[in-house]
């Protein structure tokens, strides 16, 4: 049996489960947003920091961060930054670098209006 396996995939596990819970705990801030600032629409939501810097039916890096201030995910300019990184990687399916409304809408899952 190896003895250093069990430590690493351990590790693994817990960092895995680490980042679902983050990712939860983000989409419900969004969420909370999207329900009081938006009427509960994800595409007004979408538009709005669409437009915040070149309005090309696509969120930008920077848009997303200002988005991710306004849900109050992360502390600081730095750990939004990383956290928006970390969004974009995960949900940017064109690899273009910024997140579509289809991609977001993925990234929501269920159907939002
Ligand atoms: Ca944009
Ligand atoms: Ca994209």
């Amino acid at each position: 049996m190896g003895v250093m396996e069990l430590p690493l995939n351990l590790k693994e596990f817990f960092k895995k489960r680490q980042f679902m819970g983050q990712k939860e705990e983000a989409l419900k801030k969004i969420k909370h947003l999207v329900d009081t600032k938006f009427q509960g629409s994800y595409k007004s939501c979408f538009d709005h920091y669409d437009k915040l810097g070149l309005h090309n039916e696509k969120i930008s890096k920077e848009e997303l961060k200002v988005m991710l201030k306004d849900a109050s995910i992360g502390f600081g300019d730095w750990a939004r930054s990383i956290a928006a990184s970390k969004i974009i990687k995960a949900v940017d399916v064109n690899k273009d670098n910024e997140i579509s409304w289809e991609e977001l809408k993925k990234m929501i899952g269920a159907h939002p209006r």
